[in-house]
C-alpha cells in the first residue's frame, strides 16, 4: 500500500501525489504535492539535483508524481513542520492545462466533472453522503430491515403521472423504473416484513429546476405492520434524525469550516399538517388560496415553508392526507373520508424530499383505484395486482431522494452539485 502524506514519518520515504504548486527561487525549488490526506512540501536544491528541478518545473498543475527521498523535520515549514528532499522523481501522469477554473460556470465544470471534483470541498459533499447513507443503513439493520436490490428495467410503468423512459428490450417495449415501488411492495408480499432498496430512479421530465434530475438516487423503504400513515412518518423522522446526527458528529466541524454550513440535527417529532389545514393556511395566512383537491404548486410550497419556519422554527415538516386525485393508485384511502388518502410528503427547507403512504393491499380495491386513474387494471394484473392475491399484510413505506437531501443539508445551490454525475434533459455526458 502506498503511504499517505499525513502518515509519513521522518526518514526515507516514497510518496505519490498531485502537483499543487511550484515556487521557483534562485537556488531552490519549493514544490507542493497533495493527496486526500493533506499537502507536503518538496524542497529541491537546484545545484545538487538539477535533473529533478528540471522535471518538476516542466510539469503542469495536477500532474501526478511519485517522489522518493528523505523527509526531515523543519519547524519553519507551514505544512506539518516537515519537508522532503527528493532523490528520485517519477512522472506517473503529466497533466495538460486545466480547461476549467474558478470562473467557469456550473455547466462548463460539469463537462469536466472529474477535474471539478478534485476540490476537497466538493469531495466533502460525498463524504457527507457516505456517512448519511451508512447511518441510515445501520439504523435499518438494527431494526431488522433486509436490503434488496431490484431491476431498473421493467415491463411496467409504476408511477402514473411521472414521465417514463422507454427502452428497446429485444422485440418488446420496456421502461426504466420511475420508482422501485412495485418491487418493495412485492417484497412485502414475499413475507420479508421490512425492506429497503437503494437504487437509481429515472424520470423523463424536462424540468430545469434546482431539484430535478432525470436520473437520481432513491432510498426506499417498505414495511408491514402499518396501521396508519403515522407509523410510516414516525419511522422516517427517526431515520432522518439518525442520518443527520451521524453527519454532525463525524463531519460537522469540517462542514462548518470548509463549506460554512451548520449541520442542524432536527428535533423530533417533525411538525405535521393535513392537506385540509394546508388549504386553510394558504388561504388565510398566505393569501394564496388553492381549490380543495389541488396539489401544492411551487409557490404554495415556498409560502407554506416560510409559514412553517416562522411558526415552528423547524426545517422539516410533514404534509399528510393528500386528496386521492393527486396521489398514485397504490395509496390507501382514508376509511372515514375516502376523498383523502393515507399519504404524506416530507419537506426539508422548501423542497419535497419524500413521498410516503400506507398502501392499498387488497387486490380488488387496488384494481378499482387503478381503474379510477383511467388505467385498465388488466394491464397491471401480472407484475403488480397479482402480488396481492395470494395473501399480503397491510404495509406502507416511503421513497427518499438522496440527492435532494444532500443538496439541502449542505445548502448547495443546485442538485447538480450534490450528484457525483448529474443527468438532466440536456446532459448525458460524462
Ligand atoms: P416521488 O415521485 O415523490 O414518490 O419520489 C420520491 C422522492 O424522489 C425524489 N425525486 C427526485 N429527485 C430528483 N429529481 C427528480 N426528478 C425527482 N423526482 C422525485 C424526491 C421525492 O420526494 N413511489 C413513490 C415513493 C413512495 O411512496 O414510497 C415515489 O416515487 O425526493
Amino acid at each position: 500500500m502506498e503511504q499517505k502524506i499525513k502518515d509519513l514519518k521522518v526518514g526515507e520515504v516514497e510518496v505519490e501525489g498531485w502537483l499543487d504548486r511550484v515556487r521557483d527561487q534562485k537556488s531552490m525549488l519549493f514544490v507542493i504535492i497533495k493527496d486526500r490526506s493533506g499537502k507536503l512540501q518538496i524542497t529541491v536544491e537546484k545545484e545538487k539535483t538539477p535533473e529533478i528541478a528540471k522535471t518538476l518545473t516542466s510539469l503542469m498543475t495536477d500532474s501526478f508524481i511519485r517522489v522518493k527521498g528523505l523527509l526531515v523535520e523543519s519547524p519553519c515549514v507551514k505544512l506539518g513542520g516537515v519537508e522532503l528532499y527528493p532523490t528520485e522523481v517519477e512522472v506517473l501522469s503529466s497533466a495538460k492545462v486545466s480547461p476549467i477554473g474558478e470562473e467557469s460556470s456550473i455547466d462548463q465544470r460539469l463537462d469536466y466533472r472529474w477535474i471539478d471534483l478534485r476540490d476537497s470541498k466538493k469531495r466533502l459533499i460525498f463524504e457527507v453522503q457516505t456517512i448519511f447513507v451508512h447511518a441510515m443503513r445501520k439504523f435499518l439493520m438494527e431494526r431488522d430491515f433486509i436490503e434488496v436490490h431490484c431491476p431498473t428495467i421493467s415491463g411496467q410503468e409504476s408511477e402514473s403521472g411521472a414521465g417514463v423512459f422507454e427502452v428497446k428490450y429485444f422485440d418488446q417495449k420496456a421502461y426504466l423504473i420511475q420508482s422501485p415501488q412495485f418491487y418493495k411492495q412485492m417484497a412485502i408480499a414475499s413475507g420479508f416484513e421490512k425492506v429497503f432498496i437503494a437504487t437509481p430512479i429515472y424520470r423523463a421530465e424536462k424540468s430545469f429546476t434546482k431539484q430535478h434530475a432525470t436520473e437520481f438516487s432513491g432510498f426506499d423503504l417498505e414495511f408491514s405492520g402499518v396501521k396508519d400513515v403515522e407509523d410510516v412518518m414516525k419511522m422516517e423522522e427517526e431515520l432522518i434524525e439518525a442520518g443527520i446526527r451521524a453527519v454532525k458528529e463525524k463531519l460537522g466541524d469540517r462542514v462548518k469550516a470548509e463549506l460554512g454550513v451548520d449541520i442542524v440535527v432536527p428535533k423530533l417529532p417533525f411538525p405535521r399538517l393535513t392537506m385540509k389545514e394546508v388549504y386553510e393556511i394558504l388561504d388565510e395566512e398566505c393569501d394564496y388560496p388553492l381549490d380543495e383537491g389541488d396539489d401544492l404548486d411551487r409557490e404554495a410550497e415556498k409560502l407554506l415553508t416560510e409559514y412553517m419556519q416562522k411558526k415552528t422554527g423547524h426545517q422539516f415538516f410533514f404534509v399528510k392526507e393528500y386528496p386521492a386525485g393527486v396521489r398514485p393508485f397504490y395509496s390507501m384511502k382514508k376509511e372515514d373520508d375516502p376523498e383523502y388518502t393515507k399519504t404524506y410528503d416530507l419537506y426539508f427547507k422548501d423542497v419535497e424530499i419524500t413521498s410516503g403512504a400506507q398502501r392499498e393491499h387488497r387486490a380488488d380495491i387496488l384494481a378499482e383505484q387503478i381503474r379510477e386513474k383511467g388505467i385498465d387494471p388488466k394491464t397491471m394484473e401480472e407484475g403488480y395486482i397479482d402480488f396481492f392475491k395470494y395473501g399480503c399484510p397491510p404495509h406502507g413505506g416511503f421513497g427518499l431522494g438522496l440527492d435532494r437531501i444532500t443538496m439541502l443539508l449542505l445548502d448547495l445551490p443546485t442538485i447538480k452539485e450534490a450528484m457525483f454525475v448529474f443527468r438532466g434533459p440536456d446532459r448525458i455526458k460524462p
